[in-house]
């Protein structure tokens, strides 16, 4: 049996406060993978049980068709499983109303952007899904593709506009730096080529708020589904397994109305910056270095090779030392609190996060994580012995072949580190990574 709205869950199974069926969608979220659903959607779940009506979720997926395999034959419901030592606890979430393929459907991705009820668009298509270029703007080949999603917003865009439709909030939901303004660059340059007459429109009629999310969630396992289905007594093939841990911090900066993210624990504020910072720099910035050293060491999981003394005292100098001097705080943020927390975090050993999952597209998370930091040190005459050792470690997990190496520019990291002078070749002048660190 699957998990459906018919299923009667066990009573220590939390479930939406809310009629489901009843609730329109507000939300078009892009990139429904396992972060959204153990993130954003728990929010909004949350702001729908305390009385907010009409935020239901329309989820896609550029490509595969997994996850609406999964979500759809369960009335868009699944299961979040929060583990910590302290034990596990699970709750179905209702706010997934159901989930398009773009690759199958792409009018009806488009027709739900463009539906008066939307308000806003979400996205959560990992760094490359931005599809920038070197230097920072937008590819034009890559956009102009199959699974680009500025081709549905613009041509969604456009509909509502000769519509006579509101505007929309357009909210990046990924680890960049400045993620809202880079996705309203990137969005205004595909309009300006494609849509020209939509620019000013765009301008004065959406926004693009910058974001800081914050969640650790493994891709799930067999196990864990097996786990799951011990404990809800049905199957449930979208499940998703997290830490208890979650922050969102908002830029207060909507084109029209939004959830009351901000009753159910979200932060509305003015500037995203020092948290988005804070997090990439040392969340991040540590997890990616884990990542790379730990798999280096033999280990497989995050916990594991936080647990490893040789590990640990590099990672705590790289955030405490290396990566927290770089932050303006906002009032109120203490980085040394919140160094202390990821440390615990990174430690769960509930969690079985794997390295291997953080170590995938490096050339693209790399640049936010550690480069800024390096680029404010050196620019005082000071070095990041963390963030080197994390850098020999990468280039040795790209020469090493013990692993695969899943990244956009794999053949031509590859190519960058099979002589001499790698670092070179990767953060040069000329380098892989438009980046100017001497790399000596
Ligand atoms: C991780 C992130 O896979 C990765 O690169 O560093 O997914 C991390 O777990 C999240 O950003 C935590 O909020």
């Amino acid at each position: 049996m699957r998990l459906s709205p018919e299923t009667m869950l066990p009573a220590s199974v939390g479930h939406p406060g809310y009629d489901r069926a009843s609730q329109t969608a507000g939300i078009v979220h892009i990139g429904i993978g396992a972060f959204h659903r153990a993130h954003q959607a728990v929010y909004t779940d949350d702001a729908m049980s305390t009385g907010d009506r009409d935020w239901g979720i329309i989820g896609v997926s550029l490509r595969s068709g997994d996850v609406a395999k999964q979500l759809n034959p369960q009335g868009g419901l699944y299961t979040v499983a929060t583990r910590s030592i302290a034990g596990s606890s699970l709750r179905v979430i209702g706010a997934v109303q159901k989930v398009l393929v773009a690759a199958e459907e792409p009018q009806a991705v488009i027709d739900a952007i463009a539906a008066s009820e939307t308000h806003i668009v979400s996205f959560t298509v990992t760094e490359k899904g931005y599809l920038r270029a070197a230097g920072g703007s937008l590819d034009f080949v890559a956009a102009k593709g199959s699974s680009s999603l500025y081709r549905f917003v613009g041509a969604a865009l456009a509909a509502r506009h000769a519509a006579g439709l509101p505007g929309l909030t357009l909210l990046s939901c990924d680890n960049l730096a400045h993620n809202g303004a880079v996705l309203r660059r990137l969005m205004r340059e595909y309009l300006a080529a494609e849509y020209p007459d939509l620019t000013d429109w765009f301008d004065a009629r959406c926004r693009c708020p910058a974001t800081m999310i914050d969640r650790i969630v493994p891709a799930t396992t067999d196990a864990d589904r097996a786990a799951i289905e011990g404990e809800l007594g049905v199957r449930d093939e979208g499940a998703v397994v997290t830490e208890r841990f979650s922050q969102w911090v908002i830029e207060d900066d909507f084109a029209g109305p939004r959830p009351r993210w901000e009753a159910v624990g979200a932060e509305l504020v003015a500037d995203v910056a020092p948290y988005e910072t804070a997090k990439l720099r040392m969340l991040n910035g540590a997890h990616s270095a884990l990542a790379y050293i730990g798999l280096g060491a033999g280990h497989a999981l995050v916990h594991e090779a936080i647990g490893d003394p040789a590990i640990r005292p590099v990672i705590e100098a790289l955030m405490r030392d290396e990566a927290a001097p770089t932050i303006d705080a906002a009032p109120g943020q203490d980085l040394s609190a919140y160094a202390d927390a990821l440390l615990d975090r990174f430690a769960n050993p509930a969690l079985h996060h794997r390295l291997i999952q953080i170590a995938m597209d490096g050339s693209q998370k790399i640049p936010q994580r550690w480069l800024e930091t390096l680029a404010w040190h050196q620019r005082r005459g000071a070095r990041c012995p963390s963030i080197e050792a994390a850098i020999d470690a990468w280039i040795a997990f790209l020469r090493s072949g013990d692993h695969p190496i899943d990244d956009p520019l794999a053949d031509r990291l590859r190519a960058a580190v099979a002589g001499p002078g790698a670092r070179r070749a990767l953060f040069g002048a000329d380098g892989l990574l438009p980046y100017e660190w001497i790399a000596d």
